[in-house]
C-alpha cells in the first residue's frame, strides 16, 4: 500500500470513529436538570466565549505581526524595554474581565451552599464500594451496589461483552429515589476511604470523607433516571460504585415511600422467623456473588496474597462465632459487614459460605441471632458518640 492510500484509509478510520462517538458523547458540558446545573453551564459558557475572544485577539495580533512584519520585508525589531502605558493595559483588562466572571461565579457558589428550607435529607455514605441512603426523616435506609449483570461481565473471563450490558458500570440494584420540586439536602460522610459522589445532571459533586459531614442540595424539575458514578480516583474499585437517582413525580414518590416501608418491615419479621439451612445456602450464593465475590472471587478461590481464599479457609472452617465476629467488623482491607446486610442476607452468606465454595461444615445460623448482634452493634456504636 502506498503512502497515499495509507493516509485515506487513516482518515476514514478516524471520521467513523468521530460519529460513533458522537453518538454516545458531546463535546460540551451537560446543562443538566436543575436551577444550579444550568447557572453552572452559562459560567462555563460565558469563560469560553471570553477565553475564545482573548485566543483569537492575542494570536491574531501575533499572527498578523510575524507575517507582515517579518525580516525579510525590510522590517527591523525594536529594541525598546518597559513600556507603563502597555504594561497597564495587560493588567488592567485581565483584572475588569475576571471580576466580571467572578461576580456570578460567587453568587452560584454562595447559592449552591445555602442548603437552608430542604423538605428532606438523605445522609449519603461511601463504602467500599457501594452508596448507602438514609431518608433521615422517613426511616428508610438501604445499600445501592452495582448491578449484578455489571457486576458479572467486569469480571475477568466472564464471557460476557460489556458492550451488551445496558447501562453498563452505570447501574445499580437499590436506586436512590427522590421527589421533583422538592429542595432535598444531602449529607455526605463515608465508613471508610474518600470516596466523591457525582451525578453530573445536578451540576457538582461532593467528596464523602470518613470522620467528617459535607452537604449540599438540589431540585430537581423534570422527572427522569439521571446516572453518575464515584468520582474518587485513588483507590481499585471506585469505579465500580455508580449512583443511579430516580426523580419522580411526587405522587409516584409517596408510592415509593410506602413500598420501602413495607419492604423494610417485611425484612424485619423475616428475620423472626426459623430459615432452614437450604433455604439459606440458596439465598447466600447471591448475597455472596454482590457482596464477596469481586475480593474472594466467584469460586471462593480469592487471590494469593491479597484476598484469603474462602475454600479451605481456617476462619469458615472454624467456629461459626469466630467466622460471624470477622465479618461484622470486618478485617484489614474486608469491610464490616455488620452495618451493611440485613439479618437474613448475613445469616446465609455466612451458611453459604460454611457450606458451598468446595467447604462443608454442615451448620448453619438464624438470621434471630444476627439481629441480635447487630443491634448490640448499633448500642456499642451509641454509646461511642456520646463519649
Ligand atoms: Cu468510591
Amino acid at each position: 500500500m502506498n503512502k497515499t492510500k495509507q493516509l485515506l484509509a487513516m482518515l476514514s478510520l478516524m471520521l467513523i470513529g468521530t460519529s460513533v462517538a458522537q453518538a454516545d458523547y458531546t463535546l460540551n458540558l451537560m446543562k443538566g436538570v436543575t436551577r444550579i446545573s444550568n447557572e453552572v453551564y452559562d459560567m462555563h459558557m460565558i469563560a469560553l466565549w471570553i477565553c475564545v475572544a482573548a485566543g483569537v485577539a492575542v494570536f491574531g495580533v501575533m499572527f498578523y505581526s510575524i507575517y507582515y512584519h517579518r525580516k525579510s520585508m525590510g522590517h527591523e525589531a525594536e529594541q525598546f524595554h518597559e513600556n507603563t502605558t502597555v504594561e497597564l493595559i495587560w493588567t488592567i483588562i485581565p483584572t475588569i474581565i475576571l471580576v466580571v466572571m467572578a461576580i456570578p461565579a460567587t453568587k452560584a457558589m454562595i447559592d449552591m451552599d445555602d442548603t437552608s428550607e430542604a423538605e428532606l435529607t438523605i445522609k449519603v455514605t461511601g463504602w467500599q464500594w457501594k452508596w448507602e441512603y438514609d431518608y433521615l426523616d422517613e426511616g428508610i435506609h438501604f445499600f445501592s451496589s452495582l448491578d449484578e449483570e455489571s457486576n458479572k461481565a467486569r469480571q475477568l473471563n466472564s464471557g460476557i461483552d460489556p458492550r451488551t450490558v445496558p447501562h453498563y458500570l452505570l447501574n445499580v440494584d437499590n436506586p436512590v429515589v427522590i421527589p421533583i420540586h422538592t429542595k432535598i439536602r444531602f449529607l455526605f460522610t463515608a465508613a471508610d476511604v474518600i470516596h466523591s459522589w457525582w451525578v453530573p445532571d445536578l451540576g457538582w459533586k461532593k467528596d464523602t470523607v470518613p470522620g467528617f459531614i459535607n452537604e449540599s442540595w438540589t431540585m430537581v424539575d423534570k422527572a427522569g433516571t439521571y446516572r453518575g458514578q464515584c468520582a474518587e480516583l485513588c483507590g481499585q474499585d471506585h469505579g465500580f460504585m455508580p449512583i443511579v437517582l430516580i426523580a419522580k413525580e411526587k405522587a409516584d414518590y409517596e408510592i415509593w415511600l410506602e413500598e420501602q416501608k413495607a419492604l423494610a418491615l417485611a425484612a424485619q419479621n423475616a428475620a423472626h422467623r426459623e430459615w432452614p439451612k437450604d433455604e439459606l445456602i440458596a439465598k447466600g450464593e447471591d448475597i455472596y456473588a454482590n457482596n464477596c465475590a469481586s475480593c474472594h472471587m466467584g469460586d471462593g478461590a480469592g487471590i494469593p496474597g491479597t484476598f484469603p481464599a474462602i475454600t479451605g479457609s481456617p476462619v469458615v472452617n472454624g467456629d461459626i462465632n469466630a467466622q460471624v465476629e470477622l465479618m461484622m467488623n470486618g478485617k484489614g482491607m474486608m469491610p464490616a459487614f455488620g452495618g451493611m446486610l440485613k439479618p437474613v442476607e448475613f445469616a446465609a452468606v455466612a451458611t453459604f459460605i460454611r457450606n458451598g465454595l468446595g467447604n462443608s461444615v454442615g451448620d448453619s445460623i438464624q438470621p434471630a441471632v444476627i439481629q441480635k448482634q447487630q443491634s448490640e452493634l448499633a448500642v456499642v456504636e451509641d454509646d461511642d458518640d456520646d463519649e
